[in-house]
């Protein structure tokens, strides 16, 4: 939780958007997460998770850490397995761990312990429907989500999927944390443009903690 304000002294980067929604800006270097990202995908690939209704997102996923998210016709659970070949998901690296307890702790959150980490991957067109992270045991904790490669447009809208959603350009390095009175705030994320040079993939990691 969040220390009283007094105690809190938000760095130069770091622009509180809302009450607990923290904006990272330019926050890592990516470069070393792709080749982590890499050596995550050849042991659990990325794939086109189904949801119910049975259609298939445009989104490519995978995990890593002891808890991976998981949709299928039937719904969303997090699993210790990867369902595609029933191994536990790749390790969460130690770099990935400090990362997020990093940018949690910048923005005020202490003690950030995930244990699950979503990886996403964009391909040009790719867009995640407006949606909660509502799938996980304890809404105390924040969630510390990292762009990585191509901008893309989040949206972000209130508690209630009627209130209107604003726009939030994120560039590569940008940092998330979202916590306390804005956990369970609806957002998406718009269909990635197409980009010349090979620019046009985008990953995002999303720390959570699940149980
Ligand atoms: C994305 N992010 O940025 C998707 N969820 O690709 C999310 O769905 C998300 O960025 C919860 C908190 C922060 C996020
Ligand atoms: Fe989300």
């Amino acid at each position: 939780m969040r220390p009283p304000s007094s105690l809190f002294e938000p760095q130069a980067n770091c622009i509180e958007l809302a009450e607990g929604f923290f904006w990272l800006s330019a926050f890592v270097d990516t470069a070393p997460l792709l080749a982590q990202i890499d050596l995550i995908a050849a042991q659990a690939a990325f794939r086109h998770m189904q949801v119910s209704g049975g259609k298939h997102m445009s989104v490519a996923m995978t995990n890593c850490g002891p808890w991976g998210w998981t949709s299928s016709s039937s719904g969303y659970r997090y699993t210790h397995t990867d369902p595609l070949t029933d191994r536990p998901w790749p390790a969460m690296p130690d770099s990935f761990m400090a990362l997020a307890q990093n940018a949690a702790a910048t923005a005020g959150f202490e003690n950030f312990e995930p244990d699950a980490c979503l990886v996403n991957r964009y391909d040009s067109g790719a867009a995640l429907g407006v949606h909660q992270d509502r799938d996980e045991q304890d809404l105390g904790q924040p969630i510390v989500s990292v762009s990585i490669g191509a901008a893309a447009t989040f949206q972000v809208g209130g508690l209630k999927r009627s209130e209107p959603l604003r726009t939030l350009p994120l560039h590569d390095g940008d940092v998330l944390v979202w916590g306390g009175p804005s956990r369970l705030r609806f957002h998406g994320l718009k269909a990635l443009k197409p980009m010349a040079g090979g620019l046009d993939t985008r990953h995002n990691l999303t720390f959570r903690k699940a149980k």
